[in-house]
């Protein structure tokens, strides 16, 4: 028998306890207070491990006793954790087609969660969910990304995301809508600048989805396997905002593996204009700004700025895009330094999962960098603690008896004050 893992809630909100008070906890469950002008909700993400790709990387789960490896027993397991946790919006990767068809699904749906799935392109079964409580939400749009792009030879893999634009039912103020957005990016640590472009892909549609109409945007939740770790360039230029990628080697972008020998340096840009997509991360189509029409006012100046910017940015070595993210997480446990890991198996134990949010900006104005244009903001309540590698190898790893994936779930509560 292993022993259990032991995961406990952190609360944030020591700042302004009296504006923000947390009604404590009820079963070591933070308890959420939507009573006037504050919408709270709850955000897991959670890689499960398709069956095929368990089965395809074998090598990777021989620390494992063959029975808990199976789906039989991993899905019961994986079903309670998400039951016990009872997440508002549950963001899942690595999701079997046939499994979610015959099992996650119903099971979700029988749990109150309306349920989305974006399946891989190409010859894997597996996909990303995003499944929201109906008690808590109503849909408003569904905005799969496809990252293979036949058009595009480096876009060549079969990588997906899933953008959701979400109304909360809020019983008392009108609220703005929610951005949600999940994806797994490439896992090959060798291929950086797959991973870069899908990165940029997902952050382009997620502009055009959360973009309002007063030309800021809308909250918004970034939940996904990244395959890249804490610090990385991959992981730095999401929560900068800009990356300045000259003379970086394509293997060193993720971070996932040290040596870099042989690597090719990343080109400028990135990828090719014929993808659509900015520096800035955002659809070029998009990056004109829309000038109002008054009379005959669309004069020559405005035109030629928006060509002379588009010129510039071609140029240079720069990515930037347009949200200011925080993560739930912050990667380290303060006393030790030890770092956290999402995922552990026989070959690695880091973090590759993360809870992105555009956080709530705290007092003083003009923080912000040139071209972050105004975000809506999220307040992070609380979270559920992750684990050393030691933690994890005192219970056989991953995948264990009652950890039934190679990934921990994360789990953020955030509140968005109306
Ligand atoms: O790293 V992951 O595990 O966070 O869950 O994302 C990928 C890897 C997942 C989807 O491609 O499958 C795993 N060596 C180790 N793991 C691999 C490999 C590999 N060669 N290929 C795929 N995965």
């Amino acid at each position: 028998m292993e022993g259990t893992i032991k995961r406990h809630w952190e609360y944030m909100c020591n700042h302004n306890k009296e504006k923000t008070k947390i009604l404590g906890e009820k079963n070591g469950d933070p308890v959420c207070d939507n009573s006037e002008n504050k919408f709270d909700f709850s955000v897991m993400s959670y890689n499960i491990l398709s069956q095929d790709l368990l089965e395809d990387n074998s090598h990777l789960y021989r620390h494992c006793r063959q029975p808990v490896l199976h789906w039989s027993f991993r899905f019961p397991n994986i079903l309670k954790e998400i039951k016990h946790f009872d997440a508002d919006v549950l963001c899942l990767q690595e999701v079997q087609e046939d499994h979610y068809g015959t099992e996650i699904r119903p099971s979700l749906e029988s749990l109150g969660y309306h349920c989305e799935y974006k399946m891989r392109t190409g010859k894997k079964p597996d996909g990303c969910a995003i499944c929201f409580k109906h008690s808590k939400f109503s849909l408003l749009s569904v905005n799969p990304v496809e990252f293979f792009r036949p058009n595009v030879p480096l876009l060549d893999r079969d990588n997906v995301g899933l953008v959701l634009l979400l109304q909360p039912k809020s019983p008392s103020a009108a609220s703005p809508a929610i951005c949600v957005a999940n994806t797994h990016l490439l896992y090959n640590p060798r291929r950086g600048d797959i991973k870069l472009t899908q990165l940029a892909m997902l952050l382009a549609e997620i502009s055009s989805v959360a973009h309002q109409k007063d030309g800021s945007f809308c909250p918004i939740v970034i939940c996904g396997d990244f395959n890249s770790v804490p610090g990385s360039p991959l992981y730095s230029f999401i929560k900068e905002g800009k990356l300045n990628y000259e003379g970086l080697a394509i293997g060193k972008v993720s971070g996932q593996e040290q040596s870099s020998r042989g690597q090719r340096i990343l080109s400028i840009p990135i990828w090719p204009p014929n993808l659509g997509i900015s520096q800035n991360c955002v659809y070029e189509v998009q990056q004109v700004p829309k000038v109002e029409k008054t009379g005959s006012d669309l004069t020559q100046t405005q035109v030629d700025k928006t060509e002379v910017l588009v010129t510039d940015e071609k140029l240079s070595s720069n990515l930037q895009h347009h949200f200011s993210l925080s993560s739930v997480y912050s990667h380290y446990f303060p006393e030790t330094g030890i770092p956290e890991v999402t995922t552990c198996h026989s070959r690695s134990a880091i973090t590759v999962d993360y809870i992105f949010y555009s956080a709530e900006k705290e007092g003083v104005a003009g923080q912000q960098g040139a071209g972050v244009a105004l975000v809506g903001g999220l307040k992070l309540l609380a979270r559920l603690s992750l684990l050393t590698e030691q933690d994890l190898w005192t219970v056989n790893g991953l995948p264990n008896e009652n950890n039934s994936s190679d990934h921990l779930p994360l789990l953020a509560k955030f509140r968005l004050d109306l």
